[in-house]
Order: structure tokens, then C-alpha cells, then sequence
């Protein structure tokens, strides 16, 4: 209340897990939500995430949140009670509305854009599921977005909730402050800037073909020593030409992307014409 008269607060993106092990969402180190940048956000106040345990929603003496499947077959199926109260008890703990997302193989796959643009919501209940999955009917009613984070069947939904909250962290502004390293990695606007986050030069991308649209994979990094157990860095490195650099490192994209992630290319809005125009790039702009 009253925070429209403070001109510069935001409020804290706010994540919700519902999960029947919400000891593995600890906030404080060693935890995974503890340490590294979701850590930050947190105490930065960028952040805020809640695990809430559905068993605390169970109406039995049981505490049970599980039951036999209907059709026989082997495991058990999450009821739907306690999900449906620990959602609706979860949501009304904040007025902002909040965007349902449901962790399963079943679901979209996860990509850059889809991260960034559930990183754009105010507030997220995601839900972790566990042994053979939740009772359809409660998933039809909340009518979460589904989304899968790759082709294999985990324990539960709890590590694919990290997964996605971790890749949404990083990119909520002023997570990683002002060095833009989001937008330098594969995938993020990879086609659009330098490493340094400069604007590459369009007359560039023509040259190495690179079609509008398609994500790059990222180019490889070397650190100090210059020479480790008789292994040299590429010498464009040490040059001290910023363009030749820029260029070197937009070619290793390519060449990377190509070998490695043909698919990447394909998704872009026009093919790439051939591997050997890697080898005639255009003038890359360095801001200059
Ligand atoms: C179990 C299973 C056994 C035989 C054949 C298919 C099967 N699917 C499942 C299954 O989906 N189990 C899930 C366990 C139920 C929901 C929570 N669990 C889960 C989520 N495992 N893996 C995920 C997950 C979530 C997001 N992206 C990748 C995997």
C-alpha cells in the first residue's frame, strides 16, 4: 500500500512452490535457492519464493496426499483436495493474480523465451507433483500452463521447479546488474549483440548468414594463464583489435551452432545459404 508514491520501489516478483518436499526449496546456503544468483535476488529483494507443503492441506488424520489409482496399476496418484486447497490458500495470500504453471514431462518445453516471459508475471504458483503424477481432474480445473524442462522422467516436479526458477531469476532486471551477461549468453538476443553487448552491425550478420530470428549457441572463453601445460589461447585474444575479436567470437557462433545445433538455425525466419560464408563475415560495429 501506498508504494505508488515511491516513484523507484518494485515489488519482489513473487514464486510460490507447492510441493510435498519443501525442504529442498531452503532459502538460506547450502540450500540451491540459497547460493549463487538466486540467492542474491532474495536478499537483493528482487525475489521473494514460498514453499508451501501440500500436506498441510490434507483434510484427513492421515495426512495422506496420495491415494491408489483408479484402473489399477502400479504407484500412486496425488488427490485432488490438497492441491486444489494449498493453491487457492497459497493465492489468496497475495492480491496479485497469479500464473499456474505445473512441472511435467507432459508439458510445452521450456525455452529462453518462455522463461522470459514468465519472468514478466508478478507472481507465479508453481506446482511440484510427485509419484505418478496429480489426479487429472484438479490440473483441469487450476488449467495451469504445462511446461516440460526436457524428455525424461524425474522423482518429482520439485528439481524442474529449480530449473525454471533459477533460468527466471537471472534474467529479472537488476539481478545481474549492469554487466548484461544475460544478454550476452546462448540463446538471449544472441543474433542482435556483440559480447560486450554492443549492437552488432546488420551488414555482419548478412555476411555470415545468419538467418532473422535464430538463437546462437555461445563462443568458447579462455582466462589466464596464456599458456596452460602447452595449450595456446587463439591468438585474435591478445590482438588488442576489438572488431577482429568481435568477428572471431561471432564466427565461433556460427560454427558451433552449426556443428553442434543445426535446429537452431532452421527455427530462424530464412536458412542459412552455406557453411563457407562463415569464412567472408561482414565489418562488426563496436559502438564506434
Ligand atoms: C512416471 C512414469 C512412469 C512410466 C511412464 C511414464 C511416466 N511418467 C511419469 C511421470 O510423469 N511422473 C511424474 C513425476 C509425475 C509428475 C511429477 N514427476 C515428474 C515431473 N517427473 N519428471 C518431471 C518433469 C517435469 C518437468 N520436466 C521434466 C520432467
Amino acid at each position: 500500500m501506498l508504494y505508488g508514491l515511491l516513484p523507484h520501489y518494485h515489488p519482489p516478483m513473487r514464486i510460490d512452490v507447492l510441493t510435498t518436499f519443501p525442504e529442498m526449496f531452503y532459502p538460506t546456503p547450502p540450500g540451491a535457492m540459497g547460493v549463487s544468483i538466486p540467492g542474491r535476488a532474495q536478499k537483493a529483494g528482487i525475489l521473494e519464493l514460498h514453499a508451501t507443503n501440500i500436506r498441510d492441506y490434507t483434510n484427513d488424520k492421515y495426512n495422506k496426499t496420495d491415494d491408489r489409482p483408479y484402473g489399477g496399476g502400479p504407484g500412486m496418484v496425488m488427490m485432488c483436495q490438497p492441491v486444489w486447497d494449498a493453491v487457492t490458500a497459497v493465492e489468496a495470500q497475495d492480491s496479485r493474480p497469479a500464473t499456474r504453471v505445473y512441472l511435467s514431462p507432459q508439458g510445452t518445453p521450456l525455452t529462453q523465451d518462455l522463461v522470459e516471459s514468465l519472468a514478466s508475471k508478478p507472481r507465479l504458483v508453481m506446482i511440484a507433483g510427485h509419484y505418478e503424477g496429480i489426479d487429472e481432474r484438479v490440473i483441469e480445473r487450476l488449467d495451469p500452463i504445462e511446461i516440460s524442462i526436457g524428455d525424461y522422467i524425474l522423482s518429482g516436479g520439485e528439481l524442474a521447479a529449480m530449473v525454471l526458477i533459477d533460468a527466471i531469476t537471472r534474467t529479472l532486471p537488476g539481478v545481474l546488474g549492469h554487466g548484461d551477461s544475460a544478454l550476452e549468453d546462448s540463446f538471449s538476443h544472441a543474433n542482435t549483440t556483440n559480447p560486450d553487448g554492443s549492437v552488432i552491425n546488420p551488414k555482419a550478420l548478412k555476411g555470415l548468414e545468419i538467418p532473422a530470428g535464430a538463437k546462437l549457441l555461445d563462443c568458447p572463453h579462455y582466462t589466464r594463464p596464456q599458456v596452460w601445460d602447452g595449450m595456446e589461447i587463439p591468438p585474435v585474444l591478445t590482438s588488442g583489435d576489438h572488431n577482429a575479436v568481435a568477428r572471431w567470437r561471432l564466427e565461433q557462433r556460427l560454427k558451433r551452432t552449426q556443428d553442434r545445433r543445426p535446429d537452431l538455425l532452421e527455427s530462424g525466419l530464412s536458412g542459412p545459404e552455406s557453411a563457407d560464408s562463415v569464412d567472408s563475415p561482414g565489418e562488426i560495429c563496436d559502438d564506434a
